[in-house]
């Protein structure tokens, strides 16, 4: 399986010329989605590299490439267009500026972003996730404190987007408004048949992504279904997703019940046994049962379906 041909076409010539390859700055020949390095994404990206440039020629061949990104568990169709972007100079290889690209591409997919070239940039001004490989022993730096998920420190710093009461932020899982629009820009892809909801088999695949195990899911999908309706709703939806995120990005634990800051994120349940405003009615018949919950884990979770081999 490949990405490219490995036949090794003749390069074109490059679309631009290539800067000096630190990829510590902002060289202005670099692909327009890049954002600079932290120096600890860089150091952790370069022992990346050293990983999966098995040859230590500096270039990163099309199966060695396919392999080594095969081990963040994405998809391959993923990976294509992943690669695709990096590849921006159609030279049939990686760089290791184009590496870094991809990096940065698979960090966001695996964090349920879109990995295109708007997403990168969206997302650059903020902490970009780190991609993570199975199989390879090294670990992702710490992030950079989030400007939008962490305690306050200094309330000097007007970095926050105060989109709850302060009294909520301290629990550690608060989302701000700009996480939730980022998050509810996968709520219509995801919402197929189009009907205000996300059911679990279509939140199945790009929960997935984020790597985490099954059970871990099947709990993120019961905190964030908070009227147990067997259905996310779109602020349920985000809550997911940024669940998804806190686990998975930021360490976080799976928490026992949904955080305070998240639960004020939805809107209130409906009043139980509103009365019944038509003086003729009869009483108020009880509204129609939801339908039974149907347990996210044992009905939408099956087999993880990797990339496989041919
Ligand atoms: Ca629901």
């Amino acid at each position: 399986m490949s990405f490219q041909s490995t036949g090794v076409p003749p390069p074109p010539t490059p679309s631009y010329v290539s800067g000096p390859g630190s990829g510590g700055g902002a060289a202005p020949s670099l692909p327009s989605l890049y954002a600079p390095l932290t120096p600890s994404e860089k150091t952790y990206y370069d022992q990346l590299f050293a990983v999966a440039d098995t040859e230590g020629t500096g270039q990163l061949q099309g199966m060695h490439a396919v392999n080594f990104f095969k081990l963040s568990g994405l998809d391959v169709s993923l990976l294509k267009n992943i690669w695709s972007l990096a590849d921006s100079r159609q030279r049939h290889f990686l760089a290791r500026e184009d590496f870094y690209v991809a990096l940065r591409l698979i960090g966001l997919a695996q964090n349920g972003i879109a990995p295109t070239r708007e997403k990168i940039q969206e997302t650059a001004t903020a902490p970009v996730p780190y991609a993570r490989f199975s199989n390879v022993p090294l670990a992702p730096p710490p992030l950079p404190a989030p400007a939008t998920a962490t305690p306050p420190q200094d309330p000097a710093t007007p970095s926050r987007s105060p989109a709850f009461p302060s009294s909520l932020e301290g629990d550690g899982y608060a989302m701000s408004s700009e996480d939730r629009a980022r998050y509810l820009n996968h709520f219509g892809p995801c919402d197929v048949n189009g009907d205000g909801f996300v059911d679990g088999p279509q939140a199945v695949e790009l929960f997935s992504r984020s790597g985490l195990d099954r059970s871990v899911l099947g709990r993120v999908w019961d905190l964030a279904d908070a009227d147990n309706d067997s259905r996310l709703s779109p602020g349920e939806f985000a809550v997911a997703m940024h669940l998804i995120v806190c686990i998975s990005k930021r360490g976080l634990p799976v928490p026992e019940r949904l955080p305070p800051s998240l639960a004020a994120s939805l809107p209130p349940p409906p009043a139980p046994s509103a009365p019944a405003t038509n003086a003729a009615a009869v009483p108020s018949p009880s509204p129609p049962p939801p339908p039974a919950p149907t347990p996210f884990l044992n009905t939408h979770l099956r087999a993880p379906q990797r990339p496989r081999p041919p």
